[in-house]
């Protein structure tokens, strides 16, 4: 692997371990490395449950030039006590975010809030006397789902349906007015995971920042009946209407597969049928608040 001070962040990015890189994300990266000059101010995108492994600072951050605010999205679905050790962590290491849900008016106001006081803070570093800018020019990079489109949505104030572009129809604009000040590149920066273990694999594709065919639906629905089991989530319990979560694997899959008749034509469990039910039922937030990836002590 290439270390970073060689080369640039995005450059680093390319020579690193990636496993699934198909065509639209070099496509985005281009997009990202066009832009990223002409942007004041870089808003990466992360899952509240998975702030680490869901990012990549790497993609922007050359020696600190470029100022940024990590969104970490989807907070409404993590786990409110390891979000707290998040804020904790993040804060100790100095790191410019904010837990969000972008389906909430109020979390995108909070976008633009912080990133205009970020972009003032940081031109005040080299002019102390700077009056606050009233233009800013942002972009918005992350992985796969983690909600860049709804956020940029948000921030055009635009309902999803009337923002995706048919073919033949006009094409969309690259850059939006958020307000008189304030523009944004439409065209989110898609990046690529950086898959660096088969347990941030897990967590990716539990998120869906990888489509599930990389680890394959039964692993990953299997890793997350294990991580609801393991963490007693009641949500999971209530929904599936476990006794008790004092249950393995197997048993658990019995059960569901039991309760809503997930059986074959010679009578046997299809636990197909039970993998994708509880991939479904955890992506539409049925399965409750979870965080998968701790904060470092
Ligand atoms: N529960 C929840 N769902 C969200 C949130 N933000 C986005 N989503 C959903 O996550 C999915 C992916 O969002 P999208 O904006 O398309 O992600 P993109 O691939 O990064 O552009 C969509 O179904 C969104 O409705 C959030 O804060 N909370
Ligand atoms: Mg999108």
């Amino acid at each position: 692997m290439t270390k970073k001070s060689e080369k640039s962040g995005i450059e680093y990015l390319e020579h690193s371990g990636i496993n699934w890189f198909p065509g639209h994300m070099s496509k985005a990266l281009e997009t990202i490395k066009k832009h990223i000059k002409q942007v004041n101010i870089i808003i990466e995108v992360r899952d509240a449950r998975a702030p680490l492994t869901s990012g990549n600072k790497a993609m922007y951050d050359n020696g600190g030039d470029k100022p940024y605010l990590i969104v970490l999205n989807k907070a409404n679905l993590a786990d409110p006590e390891m979000t707290k050790q998040w804020q904790k962590y993040l804060s100790s290491k100095n790191e410019s975010f904010i837990f969000i849900n972008a389906l909430d008016n109020d979390s995108i106001k909070e976008i633009v809030k912080r990133a205009k006081s970020i972009l003032h803070a940081h031109r005040l570093k080299s002019n102390p006397d700077v009056t606050p800018k009233e233009k800013m020019s942002l972009m918005i990079l992350g992985l796969p789902n983690t909600g860049k489109s709804t956020i940029i949505n948000k921030l055009a104030n635009r309902n999803a349906t009337k923002a995706a572009s048919k073919p033949g129809q006009t094409k969309q604009k690259l850059w939006v007015k958020i307000d008189k000040n304030i523009e944004m590149l439409d065209t989110p920066g898609v990046m690529p995971p950086k898959i660096e273990s088969d347990t941030h694999g897990l967590w990716l594709s539990a998120i869906h920042a990888i489509p599930d065919h990389i680890v394959t639906p039964d692993v990953s629905a299997c890793f997350i009946i294990n991580h609801l089991i393991k963490t007693k989530s009641s949500a999971f319990q209530e929904q599936y209407k476990f006794e008790s979560l004092n249950i393995d694997l197997l048993n658990a899959c019995d059960h569901i597969a039991k309760l809503r008749g997930c059986i074959m034509s010679g009578g046997m469990y299809n636990y197909d049928k039970v993998y994708n039910l509880v991939l479904n039922d955890f992506r539409k937030g049925l399965l409750g608040r979870t965080t998968f990836e701790r904060a470092p002590q």
